[in-house]
């Protein structure tokens, strides 16, 4: 079969997604010399800015910082018009990345991958996508996204109700209407709290469906001060420079100084009130030291936006109901919104609590709970996503050595540095689990994981290597330093998408690495410079084990 044949192409390298890490990755490894295909199951590039298009999607990150740094002329050219970028302006500019490094040449769109399958003798992975086609390649990069399987709960009777639902994570491209009508948003996570205050002003009545209050932050966007940006652009290098040493790979917030418990009522309330001023989360976070090791110190940050949120929002009874209560804030992924808590002031918006009264089912006509029905024209699931490891058991990933990702995973993600597997010899994963990623600036995250990727195909080709693996004791000195690490904050006591709570059935475990930024780019780089360190290069250990 010829190379690059419609049925059958072989590469260098095959990259699954083409979002913002997908992209980057087709871009270095082609300057390395491969030929890379990239298969992307959406229309168009931009992955999770591709797919989320509900109404007030924005970035929770401020733009200058949430763009690319590999390209100092594009940093400097592009002009972002808002402290935060919206989702139009974000895939722009994505789309604008993709045109400008001529990447779409190389990137099959509407196609998904079903299946990936490790070859040992001859060091290669097959795939085959939904459309029929083959592909092999010597290494597989997965850039499939971490929130890029939405989930819509079994609610039974969906299938009866007569007007339109939407999952906010899959958007329609024309956009939805609802003047007019009666509309339910089930889910109140970063999804719901951004487009809940849109669908009020233009909903006849809009229903939200909360199960669990959370945390959010008033966001304070504004468009981009020209001074902010000027500043901002004179010192780019050396501030992303600066975002590497920083516990969430943002530069530019003070790190805090002493623990909350160290200051008084009053200090506190002060450096609370001015950070919500301020608008933005990490700045929040950055309070104190121990907001997010210590149970006492966070309790003071929780109860400043506990009081907010009453001070905001009018009737007493929606306002309790809206007070998080049942996990430490910052624990579960901090909001950002624009206007969330006034919202509920509108005469046309109902907060309707559902832990209290479960959703029963779904009828042709509404939702109905425990103590009767709500009629809907429409129902918008904002129930988010089958987080971190969700797009990665979607295909069936195997080798001949007889292992699956499915078995391999099933009690829990194991990864070594959240970018290679024991097991599965040549299989780089952007951002995967048991790496920063989600806990930090995305795009440094992907950035940081693609450069390392490519240093370490650049070394295998230095010295005639085909074939690269996890060591398993590394593996599992890496899960078990992930789980340590966890264990020393207080994240794990949220039932978030962090612990795959938000799934019936998914085993609980603590998936993104929390040790920080800094600490982790570390140690990646120290396992480079010490002949990668943790790996061993050649046949798979399970075929070495076979043939002795
Ligand atoms: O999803 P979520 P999301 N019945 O999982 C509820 C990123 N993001 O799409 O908490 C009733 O956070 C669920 O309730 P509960 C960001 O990292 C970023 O909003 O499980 N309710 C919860 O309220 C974010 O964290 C940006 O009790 C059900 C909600 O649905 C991540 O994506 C914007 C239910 C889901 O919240 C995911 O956010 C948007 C059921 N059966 C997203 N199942 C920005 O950059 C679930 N829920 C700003």
């Amino acid at each position: 079969m010829s190379a690059h044949s419609p049925e059958h192409g072989r590469y260098d390298a095959i990259i699954v997604g083409a979002g913002v890490g997908g992209l980057y990755a087709i871009h270095r490894l082609r300057k390395l010399g491969l030929s890379v295909r990239a298969f992307e199951a959406g229309g168009g590039v931009g992955g999770t800015w591709y797919w989320n298009r509900y109404p007030g999607c924005r970035c929770d990150v401020e733009s200058l910082e949430y763009s690319y740094s590999f390209s100092d002329e594009l940093q400097q050219e592009w002009r972002w018009p808002e402290r935060y970028g919206t989702q139009p302006e974000i895939l722009r500019y994505i789309n604008h990345v993709a045109d400008r490094f001529d990447l779409r040449r190389d990137i099959e769109f509407n196609t998904r991958v079903k299946e990936a399958l490790f070859d040992g003798p001859t060091s290669t992975w097959t795939v085959k996508t939904d459309t029929g086609k083959t592909a092999t390649a010597r290494f597989c990069v997965m850039a499939t996204g971490n929130l890029s399987t939405p989930r819509k709960p079994d609610i039974a009777g969906l299938e009866s109700f007569k007007g339109k639902w939407y999952h906010t994570g899959l958007w329609p491209h024309d956009g939805v209407d609802f003047t007019g009508m009666r509309v339910g948003v089930v889910g109140t996570g970063s999804s719901g709290v951004q487009s809940i205050p849109i669908i009020a002003k233009q909903a006849k009545h809009l229903y939200v469906f909360q199960r669990t209050a959370n945390f959010s932050l008033p966001a304070r966007n504004v468009p981009m001060p020209p001074d902010k940006e000027s500043a901002h652009k004179a010192e780019y290098p050396a501030r992303r420079r600066a975002a590497y040493d920083t516990p969430f790979g943002i530069a530019g917030y003070p790190p805090p100084v002493k623990s909350a418990l160290d200051a008084t009522e009053e200090e506190r309330l002060k450096a609370y009130e001015a950070k919500w001023a301020e608008g933005g989360s990490i700045s929040y976070l950055y309070s104190y030291t121990d907001l997010l090791l210590n149970k006492e110190a966070n309790d003071t940050a929780s109860e400043f936006v506990r009081r907010k949120i009453r001070a905001t929002v009018k009737d007493p009874k929606t306002a309790e109901l809206l007070c998080p209560n049942d996990h430490p804030i910052g624990t579960k992924r901090l909001i950002l919104d624009t206007d969330y808590y006034e919202t509920y002031n509108r005469d046309n918006v109902t907060l309707v609590d559902i832990r209290s009264k479960p959703i029963q089912e779904i009828t042709p006509t509404g939702l109905r709970i425990a103590d009767g029905e709500y009629a809907l024209d429409a129902i918008v699931f904002a129930t988010g996503f089958d987080a971190m490891t969700g797009a990665m058991k979607e295909i069936d990933i195997r080798t001949d050595a007889g292992l699956s990702i499915q078995a391999k995973w099933q009690d829990g993600p194991r990864t070594y540095l959240g970018m290679m597997i024991a097991g599965f010899p040549n299989l780089f994963m952007i951002t995967g689990p048991q790496s920063p990623g989600v806990k930090s600036q995305m795009i440094l995250a992907c950035e940081q994981h693609v450069d390392w990727i490519t240093d370490c195909i650049q070394y295998l080709r230095d010295r005639g290597l085909t074939c690269i693996e996890a060591e398993e004791a590394a593996e599992d000195a890496w899960v078990q330093h992930n789980n340590e690490v966890a264990d020393r904050t207080l994240y794990p006591l949220a039932n978030s998408w962090y612990v795959g709570a938000n799934i019936p059935g998914k085993p609980r475990v603590f998936m993104p690495y929390v040790g920080g930024v800094t600490a982790y780019k570390k140690k990646c780089d120290e396992v480079a410079a010490n002949g990668y360190r943790g790996f061993h290069f050649g046949a798979s250990f399970k075929e070495q084990a076979a043939a002795n």
